[in-house]
């Protein structure tokens, strides 16, 4: 009986799966391969951190802020050195964007290697839940560039649209520490397991439920909210959906990703656009969504992954999660709309 990943029950690495899926992705040279496993080191070198935060002084704010005015903790500024770090490795990475950085980095080339790569990401997302023992989540996004591998990358290497990614995920640091990722065929979960210190592969071709019985939004802020978002949320609770809210959407998003639901953060007064980062947060996780089936949208009814980046840390509002359930959302917002967002 072949190997094939399919009909075994035994342990499949993340390396195994990448490399045996190898011939998914079409420019399938190894490099995005490597990319890919990179990302898989530094995913567990954050983890032993997050794991231990506890333990030595790293929890805490650094006290800087970050280009969205938001107060950066130590942890934040721990994940993202490593994943800059790490994703020098295999010299496939040209260079990166990160949430916690103002401009894209250049990576520096190794001898042998012509970087086909930049990678995006938010490095410790949900950040505020750290000191309380809440999981976050790494999520990043793979684009090929567009300027000439021979020369220096550029912005438009980094603002395309969700559309163009070759691969997305996120790691989930939680009551254990998993990695779901796409390539754009279909996505596919990995259990970190410490004693052998490797991803192994614990979820199979994710699909999401059609609807769900969870809606996931800071209440806090109805207020705040458009007209049109407070009929839905009201809608929510006169259907008895029950709401789900952790404050780190990666952690909001992978329980969607199982139990269905939608997740949604529109825009506020504080917020006129939406607080999420299009390129570190939505885009990448839009990607996962819709490759396990859902759908996501942002509240001007555009689909992320259509939305062209016009700056590196550009908002967005959102609603994602299971396809009838953002459908439904949607014809509220067609219902009561008073003005386009
Ligand atoms: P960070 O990436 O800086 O942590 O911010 C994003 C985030 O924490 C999301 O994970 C979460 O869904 C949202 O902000 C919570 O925002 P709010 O506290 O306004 O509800």
């Amino acid at each position: 009986m072949s190997h094939t990943l399919e009909n075994t029950n035994r342990i499949i690495t993340l390396d195994e799966f990448i490399i045996r899926r190898q011939n998914d992705f079409e420019y399938s040279t190894g490099e995005l391969t490597a990319l890919l496993r990179d990302i898989g080191v530094a995913a567990k070198i954050i983890n032993r951190e997050v794991n231990k935060a506890g333990l030595v002084n790293i929890l805490g704010m650094d006290g800087a802020q970050n280009t969205s005015g938001d107060v950066v903790q130590k942890l934040d500024i721990y994940a993202n050195q490593k994943l800059i770090e790490c994703l020098q490795n295999s010299g496939e990475c040209a260079g990166i964007g990160s949430e916690e950085l103002d401009e894209f980095v250049e990576l520096p080339r190794l001898a042998h290697k012509t970087p086909h790569y930049v990678v995006v990401f938010d490095p410790l997302d949900g950040s505020s839940n750290i000191d309380v023992n809440v999981s976050v989540g790494t999520i990043f996004g793979i684009y090929r560039r567009i300027s000439d591998p021979s020369g220096g990358i550029t912005a438009e290497d980094f603002l395309q649209k969700g559309s163009n990614l070759v691969a997305a995920g996120y790691v989930l640091y939680g009551t254990s520490t998993l990695l779901v990722y796409t390539t754009g065929n279909g996505v596919n979960g990995f259990t970190l397991d410490p004693s052998i210190g490797e991803f192994c592969l614990s979820h199979r071709d994710i699909k999401m439920p059609k609807s769900g019985l969870f809606y996931s939004v800071n209440q806090g802020y109805y207020l705040k909210f458009d007209v049109e978002m407070r009929r839905y949320i009201d809608h929510c609770s006169d259907m008895n959906y029950g709401l789900r809210y952790i404050g780190s959407m990666v952690s909001d998003i992978h329980r969607i990703l199982f139990q269905g639901g939608i997740f949604l953060y529109p825009n506020t007064r504080k917020y006129p656009r939406g607080k999420l980062r299009l390129l570190y947060e939505c885009a990448p996780l839009a990607f996962v969504v819709e490759q396990a089936g859902g759908r996501a949208i942002s509240l001007g009814r555009n689909r992320i992954m259509e939305i062209e980046p016009k700056s590196m840390h550009q908002n967005i509002t959102i609603a994602i999660g299971s396809p009838d359930t953002v459908t439904e959302m949607e014809q509220f917002l067609e219902k009561y709309a008073v003005r386009p967002v």
